[in-house]
């Protein structure tokens, strides 16, 4: 099955409103550069959101970076995921290893938000990834394949169908050093194997899964044209709109 590769941008807690609605416009002048058959999408921070759904080209989604995995209720500070579907936030990452680090989000709570975004109708973008002494010690594959089986428990296999799961390695992010594309590919391998373990072989068809960690434009089409990685999350190099439009570039 023909999987539409992914170019997307994790914004981090980077950039004002007004820093996104230059961004926005610069990027509207140059839509034409954004490669057909390719899907576009930018998470941003909550603030943003608005400005980039009004100001985006057709073709580039909005995602934000978190959500909590209640309707609604007395938690302050929260956001629900009604919420962000209410004015077409498409895509919510889960399990980013910065929320996993950061704020201790444990398993059980990124499994949990990733139900709530499904169930909300938005796409969730399951995030896993070893550390640094996780590969030094060689348990990768275990790590990570065990990271998808519990963010992914409890989904039937018509919802993961429509999921996007990062690979990210936690050493590679914001380092500058990159996996290999071999290896970035073996592990994609993996999951995708394990996917079709757990929900079939349509699922495992048709999930798609990103390569994330220090991509840029002049590496980003080597992860991509590995069989099993269907696109890129981006941090650093999705906040320079010239930076974004090399990607997309890149990936025709
Ligand atoms: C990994 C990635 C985006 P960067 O966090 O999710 O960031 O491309 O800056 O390594």
């Amino acid at each position: 099955m023909a999987r539409t590769p992914l170019l997307m941008g994790n914004w981090k807690m980077y950039k004002t409103v007004a820093e996104a609605r230059s961004f926005a416009e610069s990027l509207g002048q140059h839509s034409a550069k954004l490669a057909d058959g390719i899907e576009y999408a930018i998470c941003a921070p909550y603030t943003a959101l608005h400005v980039l759904r009004v100001m985006l080209p057709a073709n580039v989604s909005i995602g934000a970076q978190n959500v909590y995995p209640e309707k609604e209720g007395a938690y302050t500070g929260e956001i629900a995921p009604g919420m962000l579907a209410e004015f077409g936030t498409r895509y919510v990452l889960a399990g980013h290893s910065e929320r996993r680090m950061l704020f201790n989000e444990s398993d059980q709570m990124v499994n949990h938000k990733v139900r709530a975004i499904v169930e909300a109708g938005m796409v969730p973008v399951l995030c896993v990834g070893e550390n640094s002494s996780q590969k030094q010690d060689g348990i990768t594959k275990e790590v990570v394949t065990g990271q998808v089986q519990k963010g992914l428990d409890g989904l039937s296999a018509d919802q993961v169908v429509g999921a996007v799961i990062a690979y990210e390695p936690v050493w590679a992010i914001g380092s500058g050093k990159t996996a290999t594309p071999e290896d970035a590919q073996y592990v994609a391998s993996e999951i995708r194997a394990l996917v079709a373990d757990l929900f079939g072989e349509d699922a495992a068809a048709s999930v798609r899964i990103l390569y994330g960690g220090s991509v840029k434009p002049d590496n980003v089409a080597s992860f991509v044209r590995e069989a099993d990685i269907d696109g890129a999350l981006v941090g650093g190099a999705s906040l320079d709109p010239t930076s974004f439009i090399e990607m997309a570039q890149a990936l025709k």
